[in-house]
């Protein structure tokens, strides 16, 4: 076990060299980890725990059923987060407003804190993902809106947690990616993925396409590129859809693909939120050598309006992202 490492070590570790190493941030890191584990141990029983599925009766603001692990996840994530007293504001999709903390904490969070929950009852992986910013306002007031409509450019941290045929954590604070793999046994996260990085050639799309008929037209050509026959470009590429953003999102980091959720005629702004789905997930994707963009602009610049805001997503390989872009930016 010499050359293991674990979470916990690795953030020690790194907070020697971190935001003044006042511990604060290591504290913020401890506390999704544990809540991780938590949910964690949650979602594997549920297949088990039949009382745990199905609608908790509730709906969110984007109208949708909220199932019982969503409200459990949810509170777990809360619960860690108020515990260690860093944090002085949370905005999560379960809830509809932003959640005021400690007045003394100097960071903010926004999360999912359990993203493609219509998939718990049929055994397919699932996650959670957050981004973590400096707040704006004075330490000492409570937050304000201002606090969490930062473009993520601004994230200081963020990352995602993926229950799956194994847990893992992967996150990033703007020094690469690091994935951390988790034994169920003995309670523990081990450096598994050390920096991670898309690999040089994208060989996977995925999309909804069932959706295609209702997307603009430089998003129908980019799928009609991808199914085109080119082998000194490697297509026709792979067409691989879980449904599940974090899953999708980690197999193409891990082989190398492109994800889309493209406006639609239905949903002019596509259906994944920028706060806590796209900008997370945009940051990583940068620091792994990719590309996140809404077809127009980097994800990360884009100044946001509210809590829940919708926008359309692309990324993956920065080749990939870039050729979609091009093809959005020709259409008529
Ligand atoms: P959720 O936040 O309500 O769970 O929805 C987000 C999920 C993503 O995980 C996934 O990528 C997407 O919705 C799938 O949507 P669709 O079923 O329209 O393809
Ligand atoms: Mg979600």
């Amino acid at each position: 076990m010499e050359n293991v490492k674990t979470l916990g070590e690795f953030i020690i570790e790194q907070q020697t060299d971190f935001h003044g190493s006042t511990g604060e941030f290591s504290s913020l890191l401890s506390a999704i980890r544990l809540a991780s584990k938590v949910v964690n141990q949650q979602v594997n029983k549920a297949g088990l725990m039949s009382h745990i599925l199905g609608s908790a009766g509730g709906t969110n603001i984007q109208g949708e059923d909220q199932q019982k692990l969503d409200v459990f996840a949810n509170n777990q994530f809360i619960k860690a987060l108020t515990g260690r007293k860093v944090i002085c504001g949370i905005a999560s999709e379960e809830n509809d407003e932003y959640i005021p903390i400690n007045n003394d904490g100097r960071y903010i969070i926004a999360m999912d804190p359990l993203d493609g929950s219509s998939n718990i009852e049929v055994n397919v992986s699932i996650g959670t993902i957050f981004s973590i910013y400096h707040r704006i306002t004075p330490v000492g007031q409570q937050v304000r809106a201002e606090d969490f409509l930062q473009k993520g450019s601004q994230q200081v941290a963020a990352g995602y947690v993926i229950y799956g045929s194994s847990t893992m954590l992967v996150y990033t604070t703007g020094n690469g990616v690091n994935g951390f793999t988790y034994d169920p046994g003995i309670g523990v996260y081990f450096l598994s993925h050390p920096d991670m990085k898309f690999p040089a050639q994208g060989k996977v799309y995925s999309m909804n396409e069932g959706n295609m008929n209702k997307c603009s037209a430089g998003v129908k050509q980019y799928i009609e590129y991808c199914k085109h026959v080119d082998s000194a470009t490697k297509r026709p590429y792979t067409g691989r859809y879980i449904g599940s953003l974090v899953a999708d999102f980690h197999r193409n980091l891990i082989k190398g693909g492109i994800y889309m959720y493209p406006a639609t005629t239905d949903s002019e702004n596509g259906k994944l939120r920028l706060l806590y789905e796209c900008n997370p997930l945009a940051f990583i994707a940068e620091q792994a050598g990719g590309k996140a963009s809404d077809g127009y602009r980097r994800i990360m610049d884009i100044e946001p309006v509210n809590l829940h805001q919708r926008v359309p997503f692309f990324t993956g390989n920065t080749h990939m992202v870039d050729k979609l872009e091009e093809l959005i930016k020709q259409e008529k």
